[in-house]
């Protein structure tokens, strides 16, 4: 079940220059940050609220890490801005299944690598009325030390 908004995913040809505008404009902070060359990013994860226990949203700002990512494309197409929204739930493994029985298309085998040790996959744009739809788990919470 998709139980929440895990993060807004927004491409930016400058990482820096744009974590900068969200710091000083909305005084948001980087939570984390990351390469994933899997994907072809630099990303910022800026934390909007302030749950820890895994069920946190954020914006994710993108960089392409090399001209051929799927970024670096958008980019060069649209320019700057929302490049994709990321619904969090429990079991990506399930609920990519049961979408992809009503005919969406998964573009996954298996879910991938994501921020944070998340695990990732994605539904097509174009099966999405234009939105291109990531499902992610975020990684177990670390429990408390007792
Ligand atoms: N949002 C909406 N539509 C999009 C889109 C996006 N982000 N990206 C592509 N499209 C549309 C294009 O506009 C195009 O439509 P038209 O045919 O009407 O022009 C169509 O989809 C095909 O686009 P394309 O430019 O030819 O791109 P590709 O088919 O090569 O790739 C996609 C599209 C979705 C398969 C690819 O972007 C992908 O695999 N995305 C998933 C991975 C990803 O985005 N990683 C970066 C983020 C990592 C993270 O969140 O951690
Ligand atoms: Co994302």
């Amino acid at each position: 079940m998709l139980t929440r908004i895990d993060h807004i995913g927004i491409a930016c040809f400058d990482l820096d220059k744009t974590v900068e505008f969200y710091r000083a404009t909305y005084g948001f902070e980087v939570f984390h940050s990351e390469v994933n060359e899997e994907q072809g990013v630099r990303e910022a994860m800026l934390k909007i609220n302030e749950t820890s226990d895994g069920g946190a949203s954020y914006l994710q700002l993108l960089e392409p890490t090399r001209p051929d990512s799927t970024v670096a494309k958008w980019l060069d197409k649209n320019g700057e801005g929302v490049h994709h929204i990321a619904f969090g739930t429990a079991d990506v493994d399930a609920d990519a299944a049961d979408i992809k029985e009503k005919g969406v298309r998964v573009l996954y085998e298996e879910p991938r690598r994501g921020s944070m040790g998340s695990r990732i996959t994605f539904l097509h744009p174009k099966d999405c009325h234009g939105v291109l739809t990531e499902l992610v788990t975020s990684a177990p919470v670390e429990s408390p030390e007792h």
